[in-house]
């Protein structure tokens, strides 16, 4: 029995984020530990059925079961035989997963605005006039006057349903989701370094490597299970050393202190500059390993020229860093054996972010570490099933990560739907979210049907927003659990059931696939997505070439079998899976074949990229300017399955601090929140953890503001103004820090008496990188004035990233409260599949 052994731990998961540590040493098997949490009053014996599922609160897709009592989610427990989590459960998945459920303010019927109001309605009149207004709006304007605008949390089979509707029913390419504003950047630097989207990594990485680099990316607070499986290794024998690139003192900055690895704090904004520095140390001290950069890249000489200015003084004029930080990370990368680099929106959302994420491939294509245990990149993803919205096309590319471009990538997709080549739009690139909010704004879009996302919060430029979609120039519908800000401001109003409430695979950002069962039935009249769109499909009619029914689907698992056909001989493969297959072992990583039929732990293990130019899912951009490379150009660099070395130079962001707004603001998440709050929010465990909205200014910052813990400020920038509580914190000088999970929806009215006047992206600006179009949430500047005292301390959690900078005249309470979970270490750590115990597949 291992000495960590502790039986049933009652743990407050609030307090304790991360839980009790499974230390182990390097190459060893992660220990089991089984989280679970049950409503308060509910013992393990009440409960009648656990049902097989993964969590949907990030892109980790931690194994879980749910347990249903008397027709109702009553709990959860970790999967301890799951490849992704072995059992553990973080803060959100135990405390956020199913209360939201059975709150009191679920939509339950349609709802239709009438008179100004939106008021109860039934199906039949609902879809009724979504049906008239659409054809209506064909007739006259065309395919083109249709938009759809999804989500990265509707499961796999929703978006090919969605995908086959709006690329080969209606035929509009004006489709996306809002994994535009969340991993369109993973998913474009994936195309521009080896040609097609997948993350080439597996978690199993954290087992092998000597070194992790986090880039812009707070695990510990936004997937923290995962960096839970980190801290077992940095807390075992032979431990990584972390390197973290934050502008805040994050939780990943503590531990490459702890560690003897570096925490860079590059200035907002400046990540492109510090990532040419580090290449160019790769290049200056010979750490590129030459021959394996030869046979398997291309253009490494126009990488070498571009990173050349980069000197370490540079980088540290630019991005105001130690310059000596900047050689030592360096020579943590240049000299580690193998070295795990993650990414994520500190780098997705600034400016140049495609450039800046294919950096770090760069650096891993420079040493030749990719493909083999312990070098693993992770260009992250953040909601649970972003990478199917990307894998169906529901987000614009076209399913199986095929070519827009490509004619005889058109061709097989319309072979597999029966339709006319030309009904698939592929005459332009297909249109992203902030294009296709542009067209609605102006009316050239009249329908925009919006699905499992609350633009009205998350989008840039919220004043904006709110005029696009309360406009009569756009009949706007929104289908949704609850009544959001957006769904206030819409045409119709479709009730949709929600996890647990209907059955559906997804895929977590190391490509595991998960299936997860329906548990209980959804309330009311609410329906699935799946048969939402379906039924939407069969009203219109919709026919394929052969006169038939486009769509004739009834069950979402006709749906997965379809498209797995879909995927034979495309990178993401998924024909060797089924509904069978995946109640089974917990956690599947695609691609999955004849050749892999228990699934690959890592891509690229033969160093053969999809790069080939009748294979590949672009033929790429200019990183700078996002200019298209033609075929003909792909087709004459011969990339021959090896993988491109990219490189931009720097450039400063779009809004540079300025005598009116001298500070750089940016903004994110709280390990206690997700996103606009819809399930986090009705979970008094998480609401109260982190009630209301705050700012977070460095200390110098606010003493040169008068600005004390807790006091009321107002921040503002050209775009709009929030008025917030101040923490003063572990923010670098001259930054500040938004979380922008608070729109004027609240649980409890007397935690933000002003809610009205909290909403982050009032602030944030509309402008997208040239590459991925990901709209820039991480840059802009503000300035900050006092506006009058606080009663008590900011309402900002005191754990993690938003701990207060010191102590303080009112001395914040420590955040804790968790209801009561239980955390059990299994003596005998179960096998997984591709577990780095039984070697890699
Ligand atoms: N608790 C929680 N977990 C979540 C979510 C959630 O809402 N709540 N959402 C999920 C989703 S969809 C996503 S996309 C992920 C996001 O997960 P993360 O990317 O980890 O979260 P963020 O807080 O958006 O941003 C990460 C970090 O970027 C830093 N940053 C800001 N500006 C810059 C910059 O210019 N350069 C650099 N290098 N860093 C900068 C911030 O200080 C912040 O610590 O989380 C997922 N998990
Ligand atoms: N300033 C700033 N803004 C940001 C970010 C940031 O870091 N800073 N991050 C961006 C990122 S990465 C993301 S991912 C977005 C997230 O932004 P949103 O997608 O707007 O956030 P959510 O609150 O997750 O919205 C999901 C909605 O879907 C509903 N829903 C949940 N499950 C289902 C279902 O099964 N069916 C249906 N129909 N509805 C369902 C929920 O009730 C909720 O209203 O925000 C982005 N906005
Ligand atoms: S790490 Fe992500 S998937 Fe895992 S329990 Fe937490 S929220 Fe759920
Ligand atoms: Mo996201």
């Amino acid at each position: 029995m291992p000495e960590q052994f502790q039986p049933d731990q009652q743990v407050d998961r609030v307090a304790d984020i991360h839980g009790t540590r499974t230390p182990h040493a390097k190459g060893t098997v992660w220990p089991a530990r089984v989280d679970q949490y049950l409503d308060p009053g509910v013992e393990e014996s009440d409960v009648e059925r656990w049902v097989q599922s993964a969590c949907l609160l990030c892109s980790n897709g931690c194994g879980v079961d749910i347990a249903v009592k008397a027709g109702a989610m009553v709990g959860v427990r970790g999967r301890a035989t799951d490849v992704v989590n072995h059992g553990r459960l973080g803060p959100k998945g135990l405390y956020g997963s199913t209360r939201w459920a059975s709150a009191g303010d679920r939509l339950t019927t349609p709802l239709v605005r009438q008179g100004g109001r939106l008021v109860e309605s039934d199906w039949e009149t609902a879809m009724g006039r979504i049906v008239e207004r659409s054809r209506a709006l064909l007739d006259e304007k065309g395919p083109l006057s249709h938009g759809f605008y999804t989500s990265g949390q509707l499961f796999l089979e929703e978006y090919y349903a969605l995908a086959v509707i709006g690329k080969a029913g209606i035929g509009t390419p004006h489709m996306d989701g809002n994994t535009r504003l969340c991993t369109a950047t993973a998913a474009a630097a994936f195309k521009e370094s080896f040609g097609a989207d997948g993350q080439p990594g597996s978690y199993t990485d954290i087992e092998h490597c000597d070194a992790v680099f986090l880039y812009g990316h707070n695990m510990p607070e936004t997937q923290t299970v995962l960096w839970a499986r980190i801290l077992d290794r940095t807390r075992g024998d032979d431990p990584p050393v972390v390197v973290c690139v934050d502008p805040r003192r994050t939780l990943v900055a503590r531990e490459a202190e702890r560690t003897g690895g570096v925490h860079l704090a590059p200035r907002v904004g400046t990540n492109l500059a510090l990532m040419n520095g580090l290449t160019r140390e790769l290049f200056e001290h010979g750490w590129v390993d030459d021959d394996w950069v030869a046979a398997h890249t291309l253009g490494v000489d126009d990488l070498r020229e571009v990173v050349a200015p980069f000197t370490p003084e540079r980088v540290a004029t630019v991005c105001g860093v130690d310059a000596d930080d900047v050689r030592r990370a360096a020579r943590i990368f240049g000299e580690s054996g193998s070295v795990l680099s993650t990414v994520l929106q500190g780098f997705y959302q600034s400016h140049q972010a495609t450039a800046a994420s294919v950096a770090v491939n760069n650096l891993h294509l420079l040493r030749g570490m990719i493909g083999r245990p312990g070098a693993g990149i992770l260009q992250m993803n953040g909601q649970p099933t972003a990478q199917n919205n990307r894998e169906c096309g529901a987000d614009g590319d076209l399913p199986g990560f095929r070519n827009w471009d490509n004619e005889a990538h058109v061709k097989q997709l319309a072979e597999a739907w029966d339709v006319d080549p030309m009904v698939i739009p592929h005459w332009a690139p297909p249109t992203h979210a902030m294009q296709i909010f542009s067209y609605a704004e102006t009316g050239s879009i009249g329908f925009l049907w919006i699905s499992a996302t609350n633009p009205a919060v998350s989008m840039p430029e919220a004043a904006r927003i709110r005029r696009i979609l309360q406009g009569d120039q756009c009949f706007v519908v929104v289908q949704d659990l609850f009544l959001t800000e957006t769904a206030e401001l819409a045409d119709v109003v479709l009730p949709a059931a929600g996890w647990g409430e209907k059955t559906g695979c997804f895929t977590n950002v190391n490509r595991t696939v998960h299936l997860s069962e329906q548990a209980v039935e959804p309330p009311g009249e609410a329906r699935s997505d799946l048969d939402i769109f379906l039924m939407y499909a069969d009203r219109m009619g919709f026919t394929n070439q052969s006169g038939q029914p486009l769509i004739s689907w009834r069950t979402s698992e006709e749906v997965f079998d379809a498209w797995a056909a879909v995927t034979a001989g495309r990178p993401v493969d998924y024909t060797g899976l089924s509904y069978e297959k995946l109640r089974g072992p917990s956690g599947i990583p695609w691609p999955v074949n004849d050749e892999h039929p228990d699934g690959t732990d890592r891509l690229y293990a033969d160093a053969v990229f999809p790069t080939d130019t009748d294979v590949c899912e672009t033929y790429g951009h200019d990183l700078a300017t996002g200019g298209t490379v033609s075929e003909a150009e792909h087709r004459a660099s011969a990339p021959a399955g090896r993988a491109f070395l990219k490189g931009a130079a720097y450039s400063p962001p779009h809004e540079l601090p300025s005598d009116d707004f001298p500070l750089l603001y940016t903004t994110g998440r709280t390990v206690y929140h997700f996103h606009t709050r819809t399930k986090t929010g009705r979970s008094r465990d998480l609401d109260r953890a982190a009630p209301d909205a705050w700012v977070e200014l460095s200390a110098h910052d606010a003493a040169e503001r008068g600005i004390e813990e807790g006091d009321w400020v107002r921040v503002e920038s050209p775009r709009g103004a929030i008025e917030v509580r101040a923490r003063v914190g572990q923010v670098m000088p001259g930054a500040v820090f938004a979380p922008f999970h608070y729109g004027h929806w609240q649980p409890d009215a007397d935690a933000a008496p002003d809610a009205g006047h909290r909403l982050a992206n009032e602030l944030t600006m509309t402008v997208w990188d040239p590459v991925s179009k990901q709209p820039t949430f991480k840059t802009a500047a503000c300035q900050v004035t006092r506006l009058r005292d606080g009663d008590g301390p900011a309402p900002a959690p005191t754990t993690a990233a938003s701990a207060p900078a010191g102590p303080s005249r009112r001395r914040p309470r420590p955040t804790a409260g968790g209801g009561p979970t239980t955390s059990q270490v299994l003596a005998e750590t179960p096998t997984y599949p591709l577990d780095p115990a039984q070697g890699d597949s």
